[in-house]
């Protein structure tokens, strides 16, 4: 009997350390104790009832934000195994509670169940119940209802224990958690985060409904959200594609199945001039930094579309081959592959680096893609018009750079006139805010710290980025103004490590046309410096909505929940509450202590962690379609955050 004490006692302490790790540097499991970490709860519960749906198990997922701030996922998998463990160093406990406390036990017990998991970010859903105040389990499995809960951060209070048989001998497991408040810097769950990463899921898992619904009391719409699309893949392009328009109808589908790894790839070219309409995917994880499938796809579609090109005369024998960016001009297309031990490498391990994968990805679509183009002469003809332009705008764009950068050189050290620089050569400690407007622009220039604060006015609106190609960009003042003093070049040329200030600040105006100039230069950024903004150099400065006199104070507050934080602890308050509306309302000192002094400002990051959607939201908001944008502006004006800060 004081043998199993101590055996179980050794047990639990071993159990407690590793989840204390996980409380102690949260940020290693689960990358920061900000927004971005506590979404990644959500969808580490989500993935692994994924894995039971790859795995041919489940079905349905559904995922509900309750009134009491918890968040609970269902699945009709078929449950977290309810026997006792085999491992003797996990003596006395049930399978489920070694999934629930052991790190990395979600290693589905190196069953031959699962072919290729996707829950590789895998941290496993021990890191949920150890980042939890509590966490309910609930398991339909072997005709019984299993029940077990923790608090605390993964302390077992109630082992599992059968209450009753599982309803129509059905199977799933049910996970509730409620974040931990101590770990977390806010545990409030943002609705379109989530949905935005749910439909992602849904578009790369064929025929898997994921259901969503948002019964918390302030939720903005509180109906039951579905996402399933029989066509996968296909679908999600149709779906980037809807709001523009598309050269053809048809969506092109390669898909190539072997042993054990898989690609999958849908294609449809727009009339629009976007060359990074490529997404691509490993085991359902986006791979923002691209990597070998891309190479694969990117490699032989440029061979392809070439040859095609000179075998039916479009292409003339003393004309050079057109390049991938020309190919690519148009094109929506989603790359998805499947496979074993995916490697993740780069700045934000969002690069896929499994060699062998380039070769199935390319092998597969030199193939199938010629016989596609065999089979659709005319969709075939139209990508090749399409293609010729483009490799003529490009020439045209190349010159116009040459001539810009000869003015350049010839006008001296070459920084914009308008551009009041600051003094430090540093760029890690500088700053440069872009502001709307002249005179903002010489209240910023009064307010700055003149040593790591530049100031560059921009006038009126920049050129609509996303119906304009390069080429007429380039010519567009405010535009060159705006990419020599970044420094760092454009489209292609951009590299990101000459950037001559670390934090682009964009600092507008908080009316409409504010929000339009700040769409247009985020747009503008996210198609010619993709890499500033994944390199999370991008922000927007907050100048406060109100303010409002306390004795003889004057108190500045952000936003509508400030303000009503303010009156929580000032009851007795004659609310009188200005609203401020522009920067230019504000005189300098104001403004710089309010929106620009780095010890009391407040900035939001632009952070794109879905970019296929951001490009939808972007192609939505400032493309041709009307209706779209109008029905998007309509859907979520409450919220046009569009972008995940
Ligand atoms: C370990 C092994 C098996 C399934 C699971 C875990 C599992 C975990 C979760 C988490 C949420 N839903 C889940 N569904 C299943 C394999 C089970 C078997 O071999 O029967």
């Amino acid at each position: 009997m004081a043998k199993t004490t101590e055996e179980y006692g050794a047990k639990d302490i071993q159990v407690l350390e590793g989840l204390e790790a996980v409380r102690k540097r949260p940020g290693m499991y689960i990358g920061s104790t900000g927004p971005a970490g506590l979404h990644h709860l959500v969808y580490e519960v989500v993935d692994n009832s994924v894995d039971e749906a790859m795995a041919g198990h489940a079905t349905h997922i559904s995922v509900t934000l309750m009134p009491d701030g918890s968040c609970e996922v269902v699945d009709d998998g078929r449950g977290i195994p309810v026997d006792r463990h085999n491992d003797p160093k996990m003596k006395g406990m049930t399978a489920a509670e070694v999934v629930l406390t052991v790190l990395h036990a979600g290693g589905k017990f190196g069953g031959a169940g699962y072919k290729v998991s996707g829950g590789l970010h895998g941290v496993g859903i021990s890191v949920v119940n150890a980042l939890s105040q509590r966490v309910e389990v609930e398991i339909d499995r072997n005709g019984d209802r299993h029940y077990m809960d923790f608090e605390n951060g993964g302390k077992l209070k109630t082992k599992l224990e059968i209450r009753g048989k599982a309803p129509n001998n059905r199977t799933g497991t049910t996970v509730r958690f409620w974040p931990d408040p101590t770990i977390f810097d806010e545990i409030t769950f943002r609705a379109q985060t989530l949905l935005e990463r749910f439909q992602m899921m849904a578009f790369l898992n064929k025929g898997l409904e994921i259901r969503f619904q948002d019964k918390r009391p302030e939720a903005t719409s509180p109906d039951p959200i579905v996402f399933k699309y029989a066509g996968g893949i296909i679908d999600f392009v149709s779906h980037l594609n809807a709001s523009k328009e598309p050269l053809f109808k048809k969506v092109g589908y390669i898909e190539q199945i072997e042993e054990d790894q898989e690609v999958e790839i849908a294609f449809q070219w727009n009339t629009g001039f976007n060359a990074d309409g490529m997404h691509s995917f490993a085991n359902g994880i986006a791979t923002i930094e691209g990597g070998m499938h891309e190479e694969g796809f990117k490699k032989s579609i440029t061979n392809v579309v070439n040859k095609y090109a000179r075998a039916k005369g479009l292409l003339k024998e003393k004309e050079e081959n057109l390049q991938g960016e020309d190919i690519r001009e148009g094109l929506t297309a989603i790359i998805s592959v499947r496979l074993r031990e995916p490697q993740f490498e780069g700045q934000t391990k969002g690069k896929l680096g499994n060699v062998s994968i380039r070769s199935l990805v390319e092998k597969a679509t030199n193939e199938r893609l010629a016989e596609w183009f065999e089979e659709n002469p005319t969709e075939g003809r139209k990508i090749v018009s399409k293609a010729l332009l483009a490799c003529r705008a490009r020439l045209a764009a190349r010159s116009a750079r040459d001539a810009t950068r000869r003015k350049s050189a010839l006008e001296g050290a070459g920084m914009p006139e308008k551009l009041k620089d600051c003094s430090s050569r540093n760029p890690d400690e500088c700053e440069l805010f872009i502001v709307e407007g002249d005179s903002a622009g010489g209240s910023a220039v009064a307010a700055r710290d003149p040593r790591t604060q530049a100031i560059l006015p921009i006038r009126g609106k920049i050129l609509n980025v996303e119906r304009a190609r390069l080429d007429r960009m380039l010519k567009n003042t405010e535009v060159q103004t705006l990419i020599s003093a970044i420094g760092a070049g454009v489209g292609e040329e951009f590299d990101v490590t000459k950037i001559r200030y670390n934090k682009v600040i964009l600092m507008c105006d908080a009316d409409v046309d504010g929000s339009h100039i700040r769409t247009l230069l985020l747009t503008f950024f996210f198609r010619y410096m993709p890499d500033l903004v994944k390199g999370e150099h991008v922000y927007i400065a907050q100048p406060p909505l109100y303010s409002t006199v306390v004795g003889k104070e004057k108190t500045y507050l952000k936003d509508d929940h400030a303000k009503n934080v303010f009156l929580e602890s000032h009851p007795n308050h004659k609310k009188e509450f200005q609203r401020l509306k522009g920067l230019g309302e504000m005189d300098f000192d104001e403004l710089g202590e309010t929106t620009m002094d780095a010890d009391r400002r407040t900035l939001l990051q632009i952070a794109v962690e879905q970019v296929a959607i951001a490009d939808e939201v972007f192609s939505v908001l400032m493309g041709d379609d009307v209706e779209s944008r109008k029905h998007f502006i309509q859907t979520n004006a409450k919220d046009v955050r569009f972008l995940d800060i």
